[in-house]
């Protein structure tokens, strides 16, 4: 994100002030204008370099079209006769865009916003419910026999979005703000998995513990009002409230190795030596800025399942933009996907591999700047038009090989 920053933001200061270099040396008739808008033009053109380099949109070949059709069995049913979940996040049951790649392709999906708790609300109001829109997304993956990942029931990032700005407002303004959330929090816990009882078999509990600024349990209202003892308590409700359902705590990590992550093992470890229920770890594996290092996610899976845990990529995507220096980015999309898949699939406690979408046809990224200003994302498993792209391919041939019929 810095990166990006700077590289747009930069250039764009200097333009400003050797404008108003210019404007001053104009007024003043100083001998420096000549140098003054020399200054202006050269970084001028810079800047407009700059913006083609990073955001004029692209169009990569597209050798993989000359594939023939898929043929033989589907990704879901080499997935469903492996015991393993190849899922995709869906907004919608029945986008027609998406043809029937659920349940043809996707055995599992996990709503996109659906099940987060400030959607699953009346304007935000705590307690009000309206389940209308999940039920459709759920009633659909369960008629067709598809798993459907509940994500999420506590996650304490981005107030108002994720979860309703209500609960600042009460915890503010409560006499005893930790029983007050332990309350609330049990509450939300128990509408939602009673609600989809039998349904959603699979939660995301916690989401994103860890903060995005540095490596330490994110400062969030839970861990503000309740110590990191919330995450412990989050997954005691959900369990006493259905302890068939299995529990996950989900995170997002930019390197696999570091500060941040011995951090999280030590919560791990915590939650463990506490007796929380808790089965498994979802890993999101967005590649925004970079893709992942794949030795160091090998050690990472190997280190989690060691401890007993189950182990899920829950939402994986990578931008084509991160591979334009290759010939061919698309082949090269592939190959990292692939090499990651491959990680998960060759590791009998990695029960599911999940698409953060559909089809390149709806991404989050064409939402939110500045990737929404870089044109194309596409980064997902299936193109625009749900034609299989090349590690589709490869995916296919990791799952036939993985072992647990
Ligand atoms: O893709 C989701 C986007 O549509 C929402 O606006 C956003 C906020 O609710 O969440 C996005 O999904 C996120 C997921 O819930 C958690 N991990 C990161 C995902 C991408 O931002």
């Amino acid at each position: 994100m810095i990166k990006y920053l700077l590289i747009t933001t930069i250039p764009s200061l200097f333009v400003l002030a050797s404008l108003v270099w210019l404007i001053v040396a104009l007024i003043r008739r100083s001998r420096f204008r000549k140098v003054a808008a020399s200054l202006v033009v050269v970084e001028a053109l810079i800047l407009i370099a700059l913006y083609f380099h990073w955001f004029y949109p692209k169009d990569y070949p597209r050798n993989y079209l000359d594939y023939g059709p898929p043929a033989g069995l589907t990704l879901a049913e080499i997935a469903a006769a492996k015991n393993f979940y190849i899922g995709a996040a869906i907004g919608n049951a029945s986008d027609p865009r998406y043809g029937d790649l659920v349940p043809s392709e996707f055995n599992s999906v996990t709503p996109e916003n659906a099940t987060k708790w400030r959607q699953l609300l009346v304007n935000g109001k705590i307690g009000e419910y309206d389940f209308t829109q999940a039920d459709a997304i759920i009633d659909y993956a369960v008629s067709k026999g598809v798993r459907v990942r509940g994500h999420t029931l506590v996650w304490g990032k981005f107030s108002g979005k994720t979860y309703p700005k209500e609960l600042d407002e009460r915890i503010a303004s409560a006499e005893d703000p930790a029983s007050e959330l332990r309350q609330i929090m049990r509450d939300h816990i128990t509408a939602a998995m009673t609600h989809f009882k039998g349904r959603i078999k699979t939660w995301d509990v916690v989401n994103e513990p860890m903060s995005m600024d540095g490596p330490y349990l994110d400062k969030n209202i839970y861990l503000n009002t309740l110590g990191k003892e919330y995450i412990a308590e989050a997954f005691r409700i959900a369990h006493e409230v259905d302890p068939s359902v299995q529990l996950f705590i989900n995170e997002q990590f930019g390197n696999y190795t570091g500060e941040g992550v011995e951090v999280f093992f030590d919560l791990l470890k915590w939650l463990k030596s506490e007796n929380v229920p808790i089965h498994g770890v979802g890993i999101q594996a967005h590649a925004i800025f970079k893709t992942h290092n794949l030795d160091e996610f090998r050690q990472f899976v190997n280190r989690v399942t060691e401890q007993g845990l189950l182990f899920e990529v829950t939402e994986f995507d990578a931008r084509i933009r991160l591979f334009d220096a290759a010939e061919d980015p698309y082949q090269a999309q592939a190959d990292y996907m692939t090499e990651y898949a491959r990680i998960c699939i060759e590791n009998p406690s990695c029960t599911g591999f999940t698409f953060w979408g559909l089809s390149d046809a709806r991404t989050w990224f064409d939402f939110v700047p500045p990737f929404k200003w870089m044109p194309p994302n596409d980064p997902l498993l299936f193109d625009l038009n749900s034609h299989p792209k090349p590690a589709y391919f490869r995916i296919l041939e990791l799952l036939e090989s993985r072992k647990g019929e």
